[in-house]
């Protein structure tokens, strides 16, 4: 009946809008501010990682895409490798530009597989269940639009094949150290023995280059920071003068942590949903992102520390990013 599926619309996006609110205030009463990364992605925010994406100095992208176009074939074998039929699920798939190169070499395979694309956002799961079967013919796609936890959940009540599930892009490197080994060894639960996760990590490098990804000069890194408060804004009926704030991104080359920071020019107070206050001091920082940078052997201990056991490692030619696959 489509007025209680609309119902059912209405209270989903009632929920998280109250998710975001909630979250949005909690961490600008704390101190220090702080907001979550995982809100950078509305549909504005979507097209300013695009533009990321396509920037010079916006090197991780580039290098998994080297990766996955060199060396398909010895990556699908290893995937094929690990037992019969198998559901192949990818944490927040995007616009699958780079599983696109596998899902061709396992259809060209042969391989009995049904790729399951997992995305927060609604626009990437209706895009992707429409476009893939045109652009591969003979996919088997079922797209899941959720969480990914909530989803894998639900992957695995509909299918009991063995998994191999993609996490790529270095998207793990979002969150903090510890919160990123607690979400491996929640995944790992979710996995049987034998199962696959085929995982994206950029690697510690030169400094200046990994500063320059966060700090490029067009600008967009700014604006994709920005973007944030423009859609508290929008979405929570706030009144950030985005003006009053700079973008300060910085890296650690000890810790391999690089965090974005907004900066309040100047001391100011801001409404948030017509009744919240907060005030800025001149100076004072918002934490907005980490993009935490691995060394190998990191990765390799993340692994093992989580209930993994690392089988392989695919490089791109300048060794700044790995795709290692693990083992349940
Ligand atoms: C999605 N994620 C891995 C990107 C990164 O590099 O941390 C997001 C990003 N933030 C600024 N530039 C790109």
């Amino acid at each position: 009946d489509s007025t209680l599926a609309q119902t059912n619309l209405n209270t989903a996006s009632t929920t998280k809008t109250e998710a975001f609110l909630s979250d949005v205030i909690t961490g600008l009463r704390g101190n220090p501010k702080r907001l979550n990364s995982k809100y950078f992605y509305d549909a504005n925010g979507d097209k300013l990682f695009q533009d990321l994406m396509n920037c010079e100095e916006y090197y991780p992208t580039n290098c998994e895409l080297e990766i996955f176009s060199e060396r398909t074939d010895e990556i699908t074998d290893a995937l094929i490798a690990g037992g019969d039929a198998f559901d192949l699920i990818e944490l927040g798939a995007g616009d699958a530009t780079k599983s696109a190169y596998l899902l061709k070499d396992l259809l060209d395979k042969k391989a009995d597989f049904t790729y399951l694309p997992i995305d927060i956002s609604e626009n990437v799961i209706s895009y992707l269940n429409i476009t893939l079967p045109v652009t591969l013919p003979g996919l088997k796609i079922t797209g899941l639009n959720g969480e990914y936890f909530d989803m894998l959940k639900k992957a695995a009540s509909i299918s009991s094949r063995r998994k191999v599930v993609l996490f790529l892009g270095s998207n793990i490197g979002n969150m903090p150290v510890p919160e990123a080994i607690e979400f491996c060894r929640e995944l790992r639960n979710h996995l049987s023995e034998g199962d696959m996760l085929l995982i994206g990590m950029d690697l510690k490098k030169d400094p200046k280059v990994v500063l320059a990804a966060y700090n490029d000069k067009e600008g967009i890194t700014k604006k994709f920071n920005l973007n944030l408060l423009e859609r508290i804004n929008r979405e929570l009926g706030a009144d950030f003068d985005l003006a009053k704030f700079d973008h300060y991104p910085t890296y650690d080359p000890e810790s391999g942590a690089c965090k974005s920071y907004l900066i309040s020019l100047e001391d100011q107070m801001v409404k948030i949903g017509g009744k919240e206050n907060i005030h800025f001091q001149k100076d004072e920082y918002i934490y907005m992102e980490i993009s935490q940078k691995f060394t190998l052997m990191q990765t390799d201990q993340i692994a093992i520390n989580t209930g993994f056991a690392p089988l392989t490692q695919f490089f791109d030619g300048k060794k700044w990013f790995v795709d290692a696959i693990w083992v349940a």
